[in-house]
């Protein structure tokens, strides 16, 4: 079981994912993404899916045409945890190639 980042580790976290947004209720972080359209956008989800899958640690999110708003939050923990900053780190990464 995992648990809430402290007020530091917290800090922390956060300034290493600078496109990232603390989001309060329910406690965690959200990003916005948009993409050309829709086929992009739903692929960006696809691979973000399957990086949800293999991590066991699942977005909230939604898809409006090319734009997908996610909000990764621990339910588990009841907020923000460190599996939310890798998972924001790992979908992130998935933009650079
Ligand atoms: N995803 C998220 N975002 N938070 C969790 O606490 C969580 C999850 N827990 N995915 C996992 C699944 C847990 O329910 C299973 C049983 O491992």
């Amino acid at each position: 079981m995992v648990g809430k980042l402290d007020e530091k580790a917290r800090t922390l976290a956060l300034a290493s994912l600078p496109d990232w947004t603390p989001a309060g209720d329910p406690d965690g972080i959200r990003r916005r993404f948009t993409f050309a359209d829709f086929n992009e956008a739903f692929g960006f989800m696809t691979r973000v899916a399957l990086l949800a899958e293999k991590a066991d640690h699942h977005p909230e999110w939604s898809n409006v045409y090319n734009r997908v708003d996610i909000l990764l939050t621990t339910h588990d923990a009841g907020g923000l945890s460190r599996r939310d900053i890798d998972m924001a780190a790992a979908i992130d990464a998935l933009l650079k190639h």
